[in-house]
């Protein structure tokens, strides 16, 4: 298998970094992921040593406490992690990705020398777009944000929340314009505070995979929220979301090409130690070219993350390519996990082997930050142009 240091060139201390992610993901993930799986329990205490570590702080440039890496760096380090355990993985890169980022983008001096200190050190951030009635269509969001004085209450129900047991700051779309013909243009993003009187968790999912990463629908009651918390100007939240997820299914992809390269290992082993019909089943053809094609699948996965990942560090437009490195990555995963648990047989099927987690974890790379049918829009929309609706 290709190792990744071939197609991508990072520096003496940048491959540090991943080194030592995978280090640490060896020693202090290695050994809980299954359980943490099973008792659906963030694990808190690994969560601090990657704060420690710097790994919040990714994204964040030093001036604000971060340690500020190329994205090719963090997409890396969010492979490690995912290498190992997918939930540890996803906590860290949604918080960078959606809950950080956007303050770096859009935030005021002030809210940039309010947050990021604290994102880089001390608090987990999370990002509220979806609800009940609005996933794909993300416009139709209803959560509400009603003008105060100088604040704003806000008041309705999220869903698909990542990190919301844990988050110290939210960042939340919420429509400031009632009217139906605004649309996008009446939603605006809010920063809140996890002890925002009126902002409670109201239920956690049971997840299939991912079970030791937090997803919670929350709910906000008159929750008061200074305008000096609003991120970008009123009606642009819609942008601030759209251009998080840009940034976000770098990640996502990163996440879904960890999945895929720990799965084909652990195949890859397997096949070569399992004994049948008096030889190991690596010989018999079938699974050959089986393993074949992952391997294929897995380095045209990597090539597409890493090269949005350039893309973004060269500072060039990279949407459209951050689309097509979720959409490849996550259903090479979900193909590759499959395969993976196909040459285990059935001790595929049992806990006691990882790549039924592998295969559990790798579905909802598909689904969340956008399906894999919005990423096709999304390219589709930089090859063509928007499609006008048809009328009746
Ligand atoms: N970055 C910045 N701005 C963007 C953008 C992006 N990537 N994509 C769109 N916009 C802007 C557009 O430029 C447009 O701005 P103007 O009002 O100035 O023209 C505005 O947002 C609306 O864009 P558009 O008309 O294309 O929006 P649509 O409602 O047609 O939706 C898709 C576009 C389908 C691409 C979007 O809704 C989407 O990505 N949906 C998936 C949402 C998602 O990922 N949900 C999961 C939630 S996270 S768990």
């Amino acid at each position: 298998m290709t190792p990744p240091e071939v197609v991508d060139t990072l520096a003496d201390e940048e491959r540090m970094i991943v080194e030592m992610v995978r280090d640490f993901a060896a020693n202090e993930l290695e050994g809980i992921a299954r359980e943490i799986d099973a008792e659906k329990r963030v694990p808190l205490d690994a969560i601090e040593k990657m704060r420690e570590l710097g790994l919040f702080g990714l994204l964040i440039p030093e001036e604000f406490g971060g340690s500020e890496v190329r994205t090719i760096v963090s997409t890396r380090v969010i492979e490690e992690l995912s290498k190992v355990c997918a939930a540890v993985a996803i906590t860290v890169s949604v918080h960078n990705s959606v809950g950080a980022f956007p303050i770096l983008l859009f935030g005021s001096d002030e809210q940039k020398k309010r947050f990021l200190p604290r994102l880089a050190s001390e608090m987990t951030g999370a990002f509220c777009l979806s609800e009940a009635d609005a996933g794909s269509d993300a416009a139709s969001l209803k959560l509400r944000a009603r003008r105060d004085g100088d604040a704003w209450v806000l008041d309705g129900t999220k869903m698909w929340v990542t990190n919301a047991t844990q988050a110290g700051i939210f960042l939340v779309f919420a429509r400031s314009d009632p009217d139906p013909s605004a649309g996008h243009r009446g939603i605006t993003a809010f920063l809140v505070e996890k002890d925002a009187p009126g902002l409670s968790v109201s239920k956690l999912e049971d997840k299939m995979g991912l079970r030791a990463s937090d997803t919670a629908e929350l709910a906000f009651e008159s929750v008061r929220v200074s305008d000096s918390h609003r991120l970008g100007a009123e009606g642009d939240g819609f942008k601030v979301a759209m251009s998080a997820l840009d940034n976000g299914r770098i990640g996502v992809g990163a996440q879904a090409l960890g999945i895929a390269r720990a799965a084909f290992d652990e195949a890859l082993r397997y096949a070569k130690e399992r004994q049948q019909f008096g030889q190991p089943i690596s010989r018999f053809e079938g699974i050959r070219l089986m393993l074949a094609q992952m391997d294929t699948e897995i380095q045209t996965a990597a090539l597409l993350v890493y090269r949005a990942a350039a893309m973004k560090d060269a500072g060039l437009p990279y949407g459209p390519q951050a689309s097509m490195a979720k959409l490849y990555a996550s259903e090479a995963a979900t193909r590759v996990t499959h395969a993976a648990v196909q040459i285990h047989g059935g001790y595929g099927y049992v806990k006691e082997y990882a790549v039924e987690r592998y295969y559990r974890d790798a579905r909802v790379t598909e689904i969340y930050e956008g399906t894999s049918q919005m990423q096709r829009i999304v390219i589709a929309r930089s090859l063509l142009g928007k499609q006008k609706r048809a009328t009746a």
